[in-house]
């Protein structure tokens, strides 16, 4: 900074300086179509096939398409569930590993199309995505790589069955905002009859780079799910767990679906590529209806605990309903998501830091549009960062009366990186600082859950940074019930 310049900072505090510049990204940085996936944070999968009906997890491929009849299906009340629910997708098993098929595809008989279900002109793809764009959620499809009914399952005749399927899928359903390519691969099926184990090297067989050029010319905004990628990958278990840290980079050296998941769980620093996590976990224990585990719905404060350790370690939360033999979402998890939803909503409804005064110890060029302004502002657009030169700047939040929260919310401006590699939060107890916890990743969103806290002021301090921080949101919140100790 000039001289000149710096004594018309200190006369004028905040300035509006175009000239100065942001700063330069630091390593793997996002897609667009991958800051679109971010900013979708929670959305949901359905599980739903001859597995509903069948009474199992996986299916073995001789099903009969006969026992494919939901008695009630309703797509506007599973939509409207998950809706309710906030999320904001979901992705459908268009084809599970029992490669029975929710749309009539015209390359085989074992689908929708032989059932009894509407006269075997039902389309459960065609009748969740139509219920999907009413109420506004995007909709996706996972199509099982794996197929224990397909003959030619473990030939290379095989791929351009799968590939066919998917230019069905991505064609005929409008627009799609996820394929989800599962790497389960358990060997043995129904096979077109010949009932044996098949077995494919996962490096090779899929060809999957071709498979994904295939999807980015039919769908080019669509994110892509495996083990490694594309565009984001499996967060290594499915409790809806992410590490701490959670990183939103991956190194690709090596890497392959249904490869090593060593390092998926915490990603990798430094990565090769911007591949963030999702945490995959279903409402129950099973993936598919089973009225055996009505009563084993994950409670409202389990979901809480789920979000909180996904969405709130900056992976996106993939949460399971499977609907049920009517072909609806079942009573007892609607009731779980409620009050889910109402914590949330009461959480998050009220950002106790807008009735503070927020004063940075750095701001960029001391320039308005780098300030603390934008990190209350709801916009990820819009951050607060500081010179190149500072990597371990503060921000210290003060009310004039205490006020009691027990989450702080914080969120990187993505398309600069994930720079941040440690912060710590302090409260101000007796006069002083005190350290009330601290973290590592941050990225698309931070959410620290601490015990009920009183106090006028609080500190954000970045302990180490590998380039200044880009700082786009913080939030300070009470969950309800929570009260001054
Ligand atoms: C796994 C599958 O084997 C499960 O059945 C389920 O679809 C889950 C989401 O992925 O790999």
């Amino acid at each position: 900074m000039s001289a000149l310049l710096r004594v018309f900072c200190c006369l004028f505090p905040l300035v509006s300086i175009a000239a100065v510049k942001p700063p330069s990204p630091y390593g793997p940085v996002p897609t667009e179509r991958q800051l679109a996936w971010h900013a979708m944070e929670f959305y949901g999968f359905l599980h739903f096939t001859v597995n509903t009906f069948t009474d199992k997890e996986w299916g073995y491929g001789d099903e009969s398409e006969q026992i494919f009849n939901p008695t009630d299906f309703d797509a506007d009340q599973i939509v409207k569930v998950a809706k309710d629910a906030g999320m904001t997708g979901l992705i459908l098993t268009a084809k599970h590993h029992d490669g029975f098929c929710l749309w009539p595809s015209k390359y085989t008989e074992h689908s929708v199309k032989n059932s009894p279900w509407r006269n075997g002109k039902g389309d459960v793809v065609r009748e969740i995505s139509e219920a999907c764009r009413r109420h506004g959620l995007k909709f996706g499809v996972y199509l099982s790589p794996w197929d224990r009914n397909h003959k030619d399952y473990a030939r290379p005749e095989y791929i351009t069955y799968y590939r066919n399927q998917l230019r069905e899928l991505l064609t005929q359903y409008g627009s799609i905002f996820t394929v989800w390519f599962d790497g389960a691969n358990g060997g043995d099926g129904y096979y077109g009859g010949a009932r044996e184990t098949r077995r494919i090297d996962n490096r090779t067989y899929y060809d999957w780079p071709n498979t994904w050029s295939l999807v980015r010319e039919l769908m080019p905004n669509a994110v892509m799910f495996s083990d490694a990628g594309p565009d984001f990958r499996w967060v290594g278990n499915e409790q809806g767990i992410a590490g701490d840290p959670c990183w939103a980079t991956l190194n690709l050296t090596d890497r392959y679906p249904g490869g090593r998941s060593d390092g998926l769980n915490s990603g990798e620093r430094p990565g090769t590529h911007w591949i963030p996590a999702e945490c995959d976990v279903s409402i129950r224990p099973g993936w598919f209806y089973h009225a055996k585990e009505d009563d084993k719905v994950k409670s409202p404060e389990k979901l809480l605990d789920i979000y909180y350790k996904s969405v709130g370690r900056g992976a996106c939360l993939n949460l399971n309903l499977p609907p049920d033999r009517r072909g609806r979402i079942h009573e007892n998890d609607i009731a779980s998501l409620r009050e889910f939803r109402r914590i949330l909503d009461q959480t998050f409804g009220r950002n106790l830091a807008r009735d503070a005064r927020l004063q940075a110890s750095h701001i960029r060029g001391q320039a308005r549009r780098f300030g603390t302004a934008a990190l209350l502002d709801a916009k990820r657009d819009t951050y607060w960062t500081t010179e190149d030169s500072v990597t371990t700047p503060e921000l210290v939040v003060e009310w004039k009366e205490p006020v009691t929260f027990n989450v702080i919310d914080l969120r990187e401006h993505l398309p600069l990186g994930q720079r941040i590699e440690a912060f710590g939060l302090d409260h101000w107890v007796n006069g002083a600082w005190e350290e009330l916890a601290k973290g590592t990743s941050i990225g698309n969103r931070r959410l620290v859950r601490v015990q009920s806290t009183t106090t006028p002021r609080l500190r954000l301090r970045i302990v180490q940074a590998a380039a200044c921080p880009a700082l786009s949101e913080f939030g300070v919140y009470a969950e309800p019930g929570v009260r001054a100790r």
